[in-house]
């Protein structure tokens, strides 16, 4: 019964709701565009480039957030993975951006694998990297990851953490994924608790049996995280211990960025430069910072440092002639304490197709004979008349193009989606996740 009524009441945005709304501010944006479009080089090209790019959604991004002191969840949040995936759906109707979803294991297992990635289909969705998870312990697990998972002292709970990651893996071939994203929580809280070499030993280790059950057209990405939960040391700290590991397994092991993840002040954009350049970046998590790993909404607290890391990210992938949209894999790593979480992805993904858009009309050749000449004004000016451009125009004509909503925010108050998913699914729903 529940499952019929749920079916009818599954909260679809469709086309001609769209285009209603589209058509209320249309004139005002054929006027923005006109303006915007004359100010840059062959914007159709940006345009196609816009519209190719696809963000994926973590399925843990879908509920509200909380810190270490409380939660405040604010209705209507995914009961289930198929909820996640409508959710998902719901924001690639209004953006047509965010057509990929990054499941975590074990948050949220499908069940039905062929179930799920028809449903998927049907709201224009793939799946993108699969995520495991030895950072907490699952009820029932016999073994814990107190002090580590694949760092581990004990041979058998190092077992357990690949095991699960082959695991993960099994998963993700069942629903046409292509990678595996591991972000361990190992390192150490004290000085003394470890002893680093083997902790990078036993990792290495465990990895490269993982590596081994990977299939070939896969890529594993390890992701570094220089703090949190352990604030001594952390096993995969930076890009650089990232890089030994991902060099060491071999040409299907990356390095994943993830923006919160530095020491303050780290330049991130150096960073992507250098991965690119071994060709040994491969996946991205998107959020912004003011202090730590604080998973902020994209470009909330540092637009021109986000545009910064877009123009290495385009300057980079050009050079090895790499697909944008395909070659790396995109995803945002946030969370919301005290927003709709649909909203703040709405944001978020908005703020990436600026940044991106932004990166996309620097006037290279300028740039490389300013670098060239030691004209440092220039290079400076260059990029900041990129940065400077109001491309929202663009970004939304990109959106009309590919048929989602000129203005998704505005979209999403105007049809009552969160009143409409309270309705569907009650005020008191709690999404799996953190
Ligand atoms: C970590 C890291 C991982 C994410 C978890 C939930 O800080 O960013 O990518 O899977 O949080
Ligand atoms: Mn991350
Ligand atoms: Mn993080």
């Amino acid at each position: 019964m529940a499952a019929v009524a749920k079916k009818n009441n599954i909260m679809i945005l469709k086309k001609d709701q769209i285009e209603q709304n589209n058509k209320k501010s249309l004139s005002k944006h054929k006027k923005s565009f006109e303006f915007a479009s004359a100010e840059i080089d062959s914007p159709d090209k940006v345009i196609k480039k816009l519209t190719d790019f696809q963000v994926a959604i973590p399925s843990w991004a879908l509920g509200t957030g909380g810190t270490r002191f409380g939660r405040f969840p604010g209705g209507g949040e995914p009961r289930s993975l198929e909820e996640k995936i409508e959710d998902i759906g719901l924001l690639h109707a209004l953006n047509g951006s965010s057509g990929a979803i990054s499941l975590h294991i074990p948050w949220d297992i499908p069940k039905d694998a062929n179930a799920i990635k028809k449903l998927a289909a049907q709201h224009g969705l793939r799946f993108d990297a699969m995520n495991s998870n030895t950072f907490q312990d699952q009820p029932g697990q016999k073994l814990s990851y107190k002090f580590g998972s694949m760092q581990h002292v004990d041979k058998a709970v190092r077992k357990q953490a690949v095991d699960h990651n082959i695991e993960v893996i099994k998963y993700g071939k069942e629903l046409g994924s292509k990678s595996l994203s591991v972000w361990l929580s190992d390192g150490s809280c004290f000085p003394g608790q470890l002893n680093f070499r083997k902790a990078f030993q036993n990792t290495l280790e465990s990895l490269q049996q993982v590596y081994k059950a990977l299939p070939d057209d896969w890529k594993i990405f390890v992701e570094y995280k220089a703090f949190e939960p352990n604030f001594y040391s952390t096993t995969v700290g930076d890009w650089g211990q990232s890089l030994l590991y991902t060099s060491k397994l071999g040409n299907k092991a990356f390095t994943l960025v993830d923006l919160g993840h530095h020491l303050a002040n780290a330049n991130i954009e150096q960073i992507v430069a250098l991965l690119l350049m071994e060709e040994k970046l491969g996946g991205f998590h998107f959020n912004d910072s003011k202090f730590s790993d604080d998973d902020l909404t994209v470009g909330s607290i540092k637009p021109y440092q986000l545009f910064l890391i877009f123009n290495e990210l385009v300057e980079g992938m050009d050079a090895r002639k790499m697909n944008h949209d395909h070659d790396l894999a995109w995803m945002i790593d946030a969370s919301h304490n005290v927003k709709d979480p649909l909203e703040d992805l709405l944001q978020s993904v908005e703020a990436i197709m600026i940044a991106y858009a932004q990166s996309l009309i620097i006037d290279r050749k300028k740039l490389v004979e300013a670098q060239q000449n030691n004209d440092v004004v220039t290079a400076q000016e260059i990029l900041q008349q990129a940065y400077r451009t109001d491309v929202r125009p663009i970004v939304a004509e990109a959106r009309l193009r590919a048929g989602a909503a000129l203005n998704p925010l505005a979209v999403y108050r105007n049809e009552k989606v969160r009143e409409n998913l309270i309705k569907e699914r009650g005020e008191k729903s709690v999404a799996t996740g953190l």
